[in-house]
């Protein structure tokens, strides 16, 4: 049955400084490289959006123990659906850099198969992509495969209709899915407190019919384990999971916002000094796992998969600009087929 969450305590590893079963040394690094990679796409990201090289870029810095935390709990066969804040995930599928900074930059590239990675296209539309992940989920279950489906989307995407229908649907079909909410607390300025009266967005669970877990979003290991518990019960017919990983958003929403008008710096700055790549370096180094040659090795090469990247998506030729037209119209209006676009 449903837990009720109710507000109350978020599940932990790193502070409680426990070892999670099954991950062993090589597993704990690469865990810690797919880190380091996201981060690095991101600060470069920023970088390249103020040199004018990528258009307007959403921010996920301090998401990444979400992120990673949560892959690195799937097999390759199992889904992913990204929204904008998750558009360098596909990294972790091995997704070459550039395809994603193609799409930042508005690049018909940028553009995959999902099929190639089983990660679906980035969803703009908030909660839009929920029912499209329980609807894989399920159809995975009728075909009698093992995969399962996640699908990210933040605090705000709760208030949304797709994310109900989703979710409900998911429930009702017991389909193996993790419905994965990253509660950084603000939905562009709008506070979480403005967006629920529930004690807990884990609690909404209960309303559905599924497990409902709480789990510190800046601990990638306590993410990695609450995802694999809730991935488990999916494969073995249990239906989905809601899992709200909380953390407090110290970026801007994106390049395009102005956070000082309305969040509070002082909390920024807490959640800034006790980011989660830091955290989880500190915790490696504690156990004799992570030095400083190593962690260097892992930044260096995270630099240098960004500079190909960045290279490879600025060699790619320019394209037709009538081809945004192409799929818009049966009969183009006069003023397109004037301009000679239609
Ligand atoms: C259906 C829809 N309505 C409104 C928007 C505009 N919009 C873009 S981001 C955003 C906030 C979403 O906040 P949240 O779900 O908490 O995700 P976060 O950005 O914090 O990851 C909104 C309202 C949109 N993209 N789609
Ligand atoms: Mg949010």
């Amino acid at each position: 049955m449903a837990q009720l969450a109710h507000g109350g305590e978020l599940r932990r590893v790193l502070d409680e400084d426990r070892e999670v079963a099954g991950l062993g040394e090589q597993e704990l690094l690469e865990l810690y490289r797919s880190m380091v990679l996201l981060r690095t796409y991101d600060e470069r990201s920023l970088v390249y959006h103020r040199q004018g090289r990528i258009g307007t870029y959403a921010i996920f810095w301090g998401h990444e123990a979400m992120q990673a935390g949560s892959v690195h709990a799937l097999a390759d066969d199992d889904w992913i659906f990204p929204s904008y804040r998750e558009s360098a995930i596909g990294l972790l599928r091995g997704m070459p850099a550039a395809t994603i900074l193609h799409w930042w930059r508005g690049h018909p590239a940028g553009w995959w198969n999902p099929a190639d990675y089983n990660v679906a296209s980035i969803c703009v539309p908030i909660a839009t992509h929920v029912p499209h992940a329980a609807g894989l989920a399920w159809g995975k279950k009728l075909k009698g495969e093992q995969t399962c489906a996640i699908a990210y989307f933040g605090d705000g995407a709760t208030s949304e209709g797709a994310f109900h229908e989703g979710a409900n649907f998911a429930a009702v079909m017991q389909a193996p899915l993790v419905l994965f909410c990253n509660n950084n607390q603000w939905a562009i300025s709008t506070p979480l407190s403005a967006q629920t009266r529930a004690a807990a967005l884990a609690d909404k669970a209960v309303g559905y019919g599924m497990p409902g877990i709480r789990v510190d979003g800046g601990d990638v290991l306590a993410v990695y384990e609450a995802t694999r518990e809730a991935v488990e019960r999916a494969r073995a017919g249990g239906g989905p999971t809601f899992l709200e990983a909380v953390t407090y958003r110290a970026a801007p929403h994106a390049t395009a916002d102005d956070p000082s008008v309305y969040i509070d710096e002082e909390r920024v700055e807490e959640a800034r000094r006790n980011e989660c790549v830091g955290r989880y370096a500190a915790y490696l180094r504690r156990h004799g796992i992570l030095h400083d040659d190593l962690d260097a090795a892992i930044r260096n090469e995270a630099l240098e998969t960004m500079r190909a990247g960045i290279a490879a998506a600025e060699a790619e030729p320019d394209p037709d600009p009538s081809l945004v037209f192409d799929h818009a119209y049966v009969v183009p209006p006069p003023n397109l087929r004037e301009g000679g676009l239609g």
